[in-house]
């Protein structure tokens, strides 16, 4: 499947991109985001932990080139170890964007991620692509194609 997900009726399955930030690694909070999406009934089908290169972060983050934080935030994730992620399953993308909360930690819901554990905006724990293109996107700069599994739960045809 590609990270764009296909259609089954109004049910969308699809790949997210997700990155556990320096901060979240430092705080041994991998563990934590990890139990959270199996528990909602993701399916994790890539996974690697790196520190990633300056000209990754600089791509990753193309988006933000402009923004006067943008040298910070490369510094910022560049810094220390992160952990990479594809999950997959049903509104993968918007689910993990809802589970991670708002991006600054004070703004974030309790009981969502940054909501739980975070206070700060840069130092906010996670990341998750924000849209099913931009999951392709992401995934194609962290994993390569063999790099991602392609395997079946049987527990899924409860989490459609
Ligand atoms: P999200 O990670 O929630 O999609 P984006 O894409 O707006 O948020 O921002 C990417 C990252 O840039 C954020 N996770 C945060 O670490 C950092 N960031 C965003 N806005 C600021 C800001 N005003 N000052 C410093 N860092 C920021």
């Amino acid at each position: 499947m590609s990270g764009g997900g296909y259609r089954n009726g109004d049910i969308v399955s699809e790949r997210t991109f997700v990155m556990v930030k320096p901060d979240g690694v430092e705080r041994r909070l991998v563990g934590e985001c990890i139990r959270r999406f199996e528990a909602r009934g993701l399916k994790l089908v890539g996974l690697k932990i790196q520190v990633i290169a300056q000209e990754t972060a600089q791509k990753h983050y193309e988006e933000h080139k402009e923004k006067p934080f943008f040298g910070e935030l490369v510094n910022f994730i560049t810094a220390g170890p992160t952990v990479q992620m594809v999950w997959e399953g049903t509104d993968a993308v918007a689910q993990v964007r809802k589970m991670n909360g708002a991006t600054h930690c004070l703004k974030a819901e309790v009981g969502t991620i940054r909501g739980d554990f975070g206070l700060s905006l840069q130092s906010n724990i996670i990341h998750a692509s924000d849209a099913p293109e931009t999951a392709v996107r992401e995934i194609a700069l962290y994993f390569a194609p063999g790099e991602l599994l392609d395997y079946t739960l049987p527990d899924e045809k409860w989490l459609k």
